[in-house]
């Protein structure tokens, strides 16, 4: 056994890039494995700062090969200027990334289906994805009739079904009022065309990672596998339908990877000492007040891929029970624990009110969720900074006081602590 997940238990951002890239040079893959260009992972190197989308964080690690397997969605525009702007600072993705020729490639039409998701209010509120074209592009995965893959790149499958699909794509948005701009940049010439250049571009990168990753988890090579998003967006187990179009949970790895759960050992659950949400959908524990927006500047909260602010609340138990026990987690990951230390007081959800019951499981439906008033239990703040410490045992009391009283609330032991974005600010606890 080999494997070790790093999975965010909340609404995504919980920091994962800078854990997986901290975590990479101990072994020997690092595998991305559902998602797309909706995720934006940051990962800060010494002075340089990497925004990352589709490449996995292990990539600034020369020796670590990375893969983008089938549960992926890609758009080889987005991820070929992601490749150019690595190799211009003088990372060259070519020496160690494979991608899977199973994974669906987001295309030109995918982004405009998305906006009109955007502009369809569900249950009375916007989902407010990110607009990179996701849920559509999952959604032609699972239809089938319109899915275009890695492996249809080749010139047979371009100017057959490639076209095909761009034609009856037009059809359809014309229907739903596209621009002549919009329809002009889906032109089936125009797709096509790019469609080939994608195929020359990243030729030499595409192939089987199903193979190869089963060859490499059987010969027990160290095997990091990188969430993307948080659990809470999960698709099947998140707060549908405010979530994103894949398993973003732990349950999602095997699939989109391609690996059986035996191969799986260690399930590392990211979260922040707080909570953080960006696009619609219900937020028990969110702030409206000044401590909210506090703590959208304390922490820089804002969207890594849409740069949209994100929503701020106190952390949420009863949440991150859920899918700490939905993914499996074995240790937890407590970042951004610099953030508490400005505060004069700290809340945590450790119930919630539904309808007049005390409730502590997350109900199934948005609308319950939404009606749920968070019971919240206070500790006074720490009130020191902590973005110095290197040692568990430096944390002030007050701080290691909040540490044991998440763990409890979670079942989980913590094991990581993050007080800043820096490599060096991130302690271990064993
Ligand atoms: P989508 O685009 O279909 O996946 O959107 C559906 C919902 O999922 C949320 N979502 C995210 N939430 C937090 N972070 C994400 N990644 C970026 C980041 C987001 C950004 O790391 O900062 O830059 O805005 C992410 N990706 C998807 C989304 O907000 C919708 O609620
Ligand atoms: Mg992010």
């Amino acid at each position: 056994m080999s494997g070790t997940c790093v999975i965010g238990l909340q609404w995504g951002d919980e920091a994962k890039g800078k854990l997986v890239d901290l975590l990479a040079p101990r072994f020997d893959l690092v595998v991305r494995y559902q998602g797309g260009a909706n995720a934006g992972h940051t990962v800060v190197a010494g002075d340089e700062t990497y925004k990352l989308h589709h490449i996995p964080s292990g990539i600034l690690h020369a020796g670590v090969q990375n893969l983008i397997t089938p549960g992926v969605v890609i758009n080889p525009a987005t991820m070929l200027d992601e490749i150019d702007a690595l190799a211009a600072r003088g990372v060259d993705c070519r020496k160690n990334l494979r991608i899977s020729e199973r994974a669906h490639l987001v295309m030109p039409w995918h982004r405009l289906e998305d906006a009109t998701i955007n502009a369809t209010e569900v249950r009375g509120e916007s989902i407010g994805t990110t607009n990179r074209g996701i849920g559509p592009c999952y959604r032609d995965k699972v239809g089938r009739t319109h899915a275009i893959r890695m492996a249809d790149l080749n010139q047979e499958c371009r100017d057959d079904r490639i076209r095909t699909v761009a034609q009856q794509k037009v059809q359809m948005l014309k229907g739903l009022g596209a621009t002549e701009e919009d329809l002009a940049e889906i032109a089936p010439d125009n797709v096509v065309a790019l469609a080939a250049s994608w195929a020359e571009r990243l030729d030499g990168m595409i192939g089987d990672t199903t193979d190869f990753l089963l060859d490499e988890a059987e010969a027990n090579r160290r095997i990091l596998f990188e969430g993307a998003q948080g659990a809470l967006l999960d698709i099947d187990h998140g707060t549908y339908p405010f979530v994103t179009s894949s398993n973003s949970s732990g349950v999602g790895v095997c699939a989109g990877a391609g690996v059986p759960p035996k191969h799986i050992n260690t399930v590392i659950g990211v979260c922040k000492a707080y909570s953080t949400r960006v696009g619609g959908g219900p937020f028990p524990t969110e702030l409206h007040d000044s401590i909210g927006d506090r703590i959208r500047e304390l922490g820089n909260e804002f969207g890594t891929t849409t740069g949209r602010p994100r929503r701020c609340g106190w952390f949420d138990a009863v949440a991150v029970r859920y899918t700490a026990r939905l993914s499996g987690v074995t240790r937890l990951a407590l970042m951004m624990m610099d953030v508490l230390a400005h505060l004069d007081e700290l809340k945590v959800c450790v119930a919630y009110e539904l309808d007049g019951k005390r409730i502590d499981r997350v109900p199934s439906h948005a609308e319950e969720l939404r009606r749920c008033k968070p019971i919240l239990e206070t500790m006074p703040g720490w009130k020191s900074p902590v973005d110095d410490v290197r040692k568990f045992d430096e944390f002030p009391a007050g701080a290691l006081d909040y540490v044991r009283w998440i763990e409890e609330l979670v079942g989980v032991p913590v094991g990581i602590l993050s007080v800043g974005p820096d490599r060096a600010q991130t302690i271990f606890t064993d």
